[in-house]
């Protein structure tokens, strides 16, 4: 494959075997699997810890079929940067094939305890992608707060209750800060828009150089969702501006899934038994936050793509 038109022209091979233990409806199992889908021929996945990493790859099983390296939660970029740099090494004294490398981590081995190791590799410039899967919080573990939480949002260690409605704090801004590196490719995606997302995992592939994807992936437990509802979630993420769904290519920005009219974000958060409490009118203060955060992101990104 190249780039893809339709859903209809996604590759059927899977990368990503049925029978691994993530949960019912788990949009990082979706995420991994569709973005297997872009590759283009040898790759090696480096994999720090967390749900996708414990959940496919309970011994002696594995659910990956291309060649997988787990590593520590806050080391995934850096290992990475390695393996790239070793097969470049390869082809010029053996001429082996220099095989993509796809690092993946969570929002908290990305966002928090990976930070370090991504920096100096999006510093360095290894040729090389980082996919971050962003469930919003440390799920595997049992639903601590990140640095990609929102505001508003109740996890075990940020519980909505009489001392506070949840996160107080803002959602990092990954894009920004891998574009603060001059990469020369960088954009959020989005499960509900597999053509999208499936067309940028393969666009990064082909770049020369670092390059990073923020892929939103709703969580059945953490977010206390249906199972059934996680694509639909995905969708009303991007429809209601929370998750804009943009590149950066070479500094230039570039809105993919254009919003003309909005949707209210509380279709969004009324799905979601994280934001219950937000609904109540006591919140509002902080429904009204959010929505300013919301506002003030879309509005930017307006301005930055020429519009
Ligand atoms: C240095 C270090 N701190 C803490 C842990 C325990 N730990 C393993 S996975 C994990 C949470 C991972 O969260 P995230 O990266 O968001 O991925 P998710 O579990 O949500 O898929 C934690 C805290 C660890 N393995 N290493």
């Amino acid at each position: 494959m190249s780039f893809i038109k339709t859903i209809k022209d996604i590759p059927k091979e899977e990368y990503l075997a049925p029978g691994h233990r993530l949960c019912a409806g788990c949009g990082a199992a979706i995420a991994i699997r569709l973005a297997l889908k872009a590759l283009r021929g040898p790759t090696v996945i480096v994999n720090a810890t967390g749900c996708i990493e414990v959940a496919t790859t309970i011994y002696p099983y594995t659910s990956w079929r291309v060649p997988w390296i787990h590593v520590a939660f806050e080391n995934a970029a850096a290992v990475a940067s390695g393996v790239a740099e070793a097969f470049k090494i390869m082809e010029k004294k053996y001429g082996v094939k220099r095989p993509d490398v796809i690092a993946i981590g969570g929002d908290g081995g990305t966002f928090d305890i990976g930070l370090q190791a991504l920096s100096g590799a999006l510093e360095r410039g290894h040729k090389m992608l980082y996919i971050c899967y962003d469930n919003e919080a440390y799920m595997n573990t049992g639903i601590q707060r990140s640095g990609a939480t929102p505001r508003g949002a109740a996890t075990t260690t940020s519980p909505a209750g009489r001392v506070i409605p949840g996160k107080l704090e803002r959602k990092k801004d990954l894009i920004e800060i891998a574009v603060a590196h001059g990469v020369p490719y960088a954009a959020t995606a989005s499960i509900a828009y597999p053509v999208d997302y499936i067309n940028k995992v393969r666009k990064a592939l082909e770049t020369e150089g670092p390059t990073v994807i923020h892929v939103l992936t709703p969580c059945v437990p953490g977010w206390r969702i249906d199972p059934s509802q996680t694509i639909t979630i995905a969708r009303l993420a991007v429809e209601t501006l929370v998750f804009p769904v943009y590149e950066v290519e070479n500094g230039k920005y570039r809105i993919n899934v254009m919003v003309k009219k909005p949707k209210p974000l509380e279709e969004y958060l009324k799905l979601q038994g994280r934001f219950k409490h937000l609904l109540l009118p006591e919140n509002k203060w902080l429904l009204d936050k959010l929505k300013e955060d919301v506002k003030w992101k879309w509005e930017r990104l307006l301005k930055l793509s020429n519009l």
